[in-house]
């Protein structure tokens, strides 16, 4: 065997594994392998952004596009320690990467060495890692170094796909070894687990049996490649679909079945066909907190009165929240493909037994529609959040690629972005790590150039990781940053006012003792970076730029002035336990009936709209509004008041 140097076997691993890309940061305990991404360069290319976080999300979001992993590569201490944050979105989003990072010399283990973290245990950061991925190896010699690499992306690419770690010591780097390439891991989706065919008739009997059935999918389905499958499921049975974030455009969201997303910040006929459906086929889905209304029954599921068939390929997810009546450990497209032959074979079609069903979506659905339209169709100064996810839905291409950050934007997305494509719409939805949505961009163009690829993110957001512009530049990434600024940290701002008096503290961007709003100049700044720079404070001019700049071909970032007073509806609700919205004795005029909507405004705190027929109602001590009752849209509006 001839002798290899352990940073060329992995150099050689990665490109075996057909990895174009490293994503990663120097440090004096990489220097080993920098030299060898030297000498492979036209094989395999190191993208040095200006901070770690960047380089993980940026891996994050090119696996999360083209379902292909790549490495990151970070140096010992700091630089390793930078890329927990990212790792934890890429593992609570089921993403993988290959996290490389490196440690200090074994023959100074326990010595504390420059950046040796030893408290507890040598070289410990395997420790400070271990929560955030699959599993760390931290392979201690070179003839070590073929083993933990094939099990680490086998592992990282089975199953449930995630982050993993190899933790290199400086030497091993170094060295050399009688060591051969090992064999690249399956590739991603190639091996896939099914159902047993008792479960499968088992599922088709309750789905005959239904008559207000509904699908949720998240990103199982994504991951699965499952969209066509998925399709054809839907439209065959005619039973609508309702999508988690990760999830979207695995069905065209403009497909009628489609209902959006639900949960607080769901769509009002997703939430009412979720609590009213008699069986849900949840498949690759996980009924978190925000997409289940805080497990609250009634508020968007009625588990146990509903049937449930959980279908995922990881077992810690099946009956979580919800005990399934039946549940399947199985890949999403493996068990749709059963299911369609089985339904085929058996010849069940849904649709005229389900019309009933039909006909109350519908009606949810024109009710919200009104609603929801007038925001659509305002022009302002500062401009009304809708209007942007209009003017980006008429602008971008079905092929587009989004992502988002953490923030109020998101919500407003969520609820109103249809996803015509899956692997389109980028979510740090598990862990909403700020920078994920600026930052992961950045990999997401990479991974489909030939794609438009856009960020929506806050202006807070943005500022945490500004440096992107420079990445951009520097490697020629053209992508367009949307950044939604309303001079606050709006999402947290919004709880303050609802759940302390309308008290706020650190959630808004002042200056001077007026406490005028402040931000960058943030169109001068991307331009100072070499990005063009746009600012938009009318409704009217958003389009017209957003088009300009994805047809440019040049980073770009345009500074939207948006209405920080307007908030998303909430349709659904979200306990924080133990807070309680600070006004919770409601009396309602005239009809008692109406409590329960105000309750459901109550705990919908960051909602100061609902579905009402009047202005916006304002949740607070003393206000008045006007309430259409949710459950009952026939009825005539009523008037309330909150006490
Ligand atoms: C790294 C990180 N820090 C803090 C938070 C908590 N957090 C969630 S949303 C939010 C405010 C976001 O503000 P901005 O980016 O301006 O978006 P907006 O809500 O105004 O749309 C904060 C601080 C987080 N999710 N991630
Ligand atoms: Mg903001």
């Amino acid at each position: 065997m001839p002798k290899m140097k352990g940073a060329d076997l992995i150099t050689e691993y990665l490109i075996a594994s057909k990895m174009p890309y490293v994503f990663g940061i120097c440090g004096h305990g990489n220097v080993g392998m920098l030299d060898s991404l030297y000498q492979a360069r036209d094989r395999i290319k190191l993208v040095s952004p200006r901070h770690e976080q960047v380089a993980a999300h940026m891996a994050d979001a090119y696996f999360r596009v083209r379902h292909e992993a790549v490495a990151t590569l970070t140096s010992c201490g700091p630089g390793s320690c930078n890329i927990v944050m990212p790792l934890a979105c890429a593992i609570t989003d089921s993403s993988a990467i290959l996290a490389i990072t490196s440690n200090v010399p074994t023959s100074q283990f326990n010595r504390s060495p420059f950046q040796e973290v030893n408290a507890h245990y040598q070289a410990d950061f395997p420790n400070i890692i271990r929560p955030v991925v699959k599993r760390s190896w931290q392979p201690t010699r070179v003839d070590m170094l073929p083993l933990a690499l094939r099990q680490a992306t086998t592992t990282m690419l089975s199953g449930r796909p995630g982050p993993v770690n190899v933790d290199v010591p400086f030497n091993v780097y170094q060295e050399e070894g009688d060591v051969e390439v090992p064999k690249p891991a399956p590739k991603f989706g190639t091996q896939r687990s099914g159902a047993s065919p008792e479960e499968i008739a088992a599922c088709v009997d309750l789905i005959q049996k239904a008559s207000r059935p509904v699908i949720f999918i998240g990103h199982g389905v994504t991951l699965s490649e499952a969209s066509r499958e998925l399709t054809e499921f839907a439209r065959s049975q005619q039973i609508p679909v309702i999508s988690s974030p990760n999830g979207m455009g695995c069905l065209d969201m403009t497909d009628p079945l489609s209902l959006g997303f639900i949960g607080r910040n769901g769509a009002y006929p997703a939430n009412e066909a979720g609590r009213h459906a008699d069986l849900v086929i949840a498949i690759g889905a996980r009924f978190d907190d925000r997409s289940a209304s805080s497990w609250m029954s009634g508020y968007s599921w009625n588990f146990p009165h509903t049937r449930l068939i959980h279908v995922d390929v990881d077992h810690a997810e099946i009956g979580r929240n919800y005990p399934p009546d039946i549940g399947i450990l199985a890949d999403a497209k493996a068990f749709l493909e059963q299911l369609l032959s089985e339904l085929e074979r058996r010849r069940i079609d849904g649709a005229p037994r389900l019309q009933p069903w039909h006909a109350a979506i519908a009606g949810w659905r024109a009710e919200w529609q009104d609603f929801i339209r007038p925001g659509f169709e305002t022009h302002a100064t500062p401009i009304r959040p809708e209007r942007i996810v209009a003017d980006c839905r008429a602008v971008l291409p079905d092929d587009a690629v989004i992502s988002l950050d953490s923030g109020i934007h998101h919500n407003w997305f969520m609820q109103f972005w249809e996803a015509r494509r899956p692997q389109s719409m980028l979510n740090t939805w598990g862990y909403s790590g700020m920078g994920f949505g600026p930052s992961s961009i950045l990999g997401a163009k990479l991974a489909a150039p030939e794609r438009p690829c856009v960020a929506i993110c806050g202006d807070g957001g943005f500022t945490m990781v500004p440096h992107v512009l420079c990445t951009a530049v520097e490697y020629d990434i053209p992508v367009v940053w949307v950044v939604w600024n309303n001079f606050s940290w709006a999402a947290i701002r919004d709880l303050q006012y609802a759940y302390f008096d309308g008290r706020e503290i650190g959630t808004a961007f002042t200056k001077g003792p007026n406490r005028e709003p402040y931000n960058p100049d943030f169109a001068a700044w991307a331009r100072a970076a070499g990005v063009d720079g746009h600012t938009v404070t009318r409704s009217q001019d958003f389009a017209g730029v957003l088009e300009q700049a994805v047809a440019s071909g040049r980073p770009a970032l345009i500074d939207v002035h948006v209405d920080a007073d307007v908030r998303p509806p909430g349709t659904g609700a979200w306990a924080l336990p133990p807070l309680k919205p600070f006004s919770d004795t409601v009396h309602i005029y005239p009809s008692p009936a109406l409590f329960g909507v105000l309750r459901t405004i109550l705990l919908v705190p960051l909602s100061q709209s609902v579905c009402c027929a009047g202005a916006t109602v304002k949740v607070g001590v003393g206000s008045t509004c006007t309430v259409r009752l949710i459950d009952a849209p026939l009825q005539p509006p009523a008037t309330g008041v909150i006490w």
